[in-house]
């Protein structure tokens, strides 16, 4: 597996802009993949935004398995964290966020009204790593498309506000986050999920990672999805598994083509919802209070 990694030069500048924006905003909404809801978290974040109130917002929650993704609630919400699941693809749910931004800001609400200030709009920035869906929540708020989902950052433009409702208002500048992965595992469960340029490493080791998950943790998936014996799942390598999808799929013995289309089948969600980080993995105990 190679070793990823960002330019520190990159950190340090998205740490700079997330600074600057920090005394505009009210709450900060931070996206993760609710399908790798720690490995996609930058641990530089807390100390980031400080005392910011906070809302932790599982995107492509339509991807992750519904189970996985209530445990996590649960352990948020013994934790203290306000979290929100959320589907960018869908036209809902918005108003859960307004909600949960809400929630965390009663206190200063309630401050401003002693303080005899009127009500206004709450004020928000998203910040996130790469891909997690920050252009897409954007939009979802301005109700078109603003900002170019899917794309790369780097074009610099005027910050301007989102209103939504006369209810928040939201930075259309979002906070790039880079991922952290001094352990390879992250790394890889970020790049299985696509987070990571695909450049940066080598599809058959990511999909021989995502295969041997899936064996452990999701037993009759691939058999069923690539139509073999369930039984091969238990007796074949990961490797070999992904020659027999491969060959499966008649593209021969074109390894790539098929770590290619594996993964691609997988973060469109056409092997059914899946999550690849759940408590136990991260050796969380659901009722741990830290
Ligand atoms: N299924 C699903 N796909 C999503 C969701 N949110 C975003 N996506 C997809 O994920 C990809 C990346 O979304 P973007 O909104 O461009 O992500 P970003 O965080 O702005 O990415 P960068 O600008 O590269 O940092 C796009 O293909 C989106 O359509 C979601 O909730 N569910
Ligand atoms: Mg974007």
């Amino acid at each position: 597996m190679t070793n990823i990694q960002w330019y520190p030069g990159h950190m340090a500048k998205a740490k700079r802009e997330l600074t600057e924006k920090l005394p505009l905003v009210d709450v900060v909404f931070e996206l993760v993949d609710a399908r790798v809801p720690v490995s996609s978290r930058n641990p530089d974040v807390v100390q980031l935004i400080q005392n910011k109130p906070q809302v932790l917002i599982l995107m492509k929650s339509d991807l992750a398995d519904p189970k996985v993704t209530n445990q996590w609630l649960n352990y948020y919400k013994q934790q203290n964290i306000k979290a929100v699941p959320f589907n960018g693809k869908s036209n809902q749910g918005i108003d859960k966020i307004i909600e949960a931004a809400r929630s965390v800001l009663e206190e200063n609400a309630l401050k401003r009204e002693e303080k005899g200030l009127k009500e206004r709009a709450i004020r928000a920035v998203t910040v996130g790593i790469p891909n997690v869906g920050k252009s897409t929540l954007i939009n979802r708020f301005a109700g078109k498309n603003i900002t170019t989902t899917g794309n790369r950052p780097g074009v610099t433009k005027a910050q301007q506000w989102i209103k939504y409702k006369n209810q928040l208002e939201l930075l259309d500048m979002p906070g790039i986050l880079w991922p952290k992965f001094e352990e390879p595992l992250i790394g890889q469960k970020l790049a299985l999920t696509g987070a990571i340029k695909e450049t940066l490493y080598y599809k058959d080791d990511i999909a021989i990672f995502g295969i041997n998950y899936l064996t452990k943790n999701y037993p009759g998936v691939l058999a069923k999805r690539y139509n073999f014996d369930l039984m091969l799942e238990e007796e074949l390598s990961a490797p070999d598994l992904l020659l027999l999808i491969t060959e499966k799929r008649g593209y021969f013995d074109d390894y790539d083509r098929g770590a290619d289309m594996l993964l691609n089948e997988l973060r469109d969600g056409k092997l059914g919802r899946l999550s690849f980080e759940t408590l136990e993995d991260m050796n969380i105990n659901e009722n741990d209070n830290k």
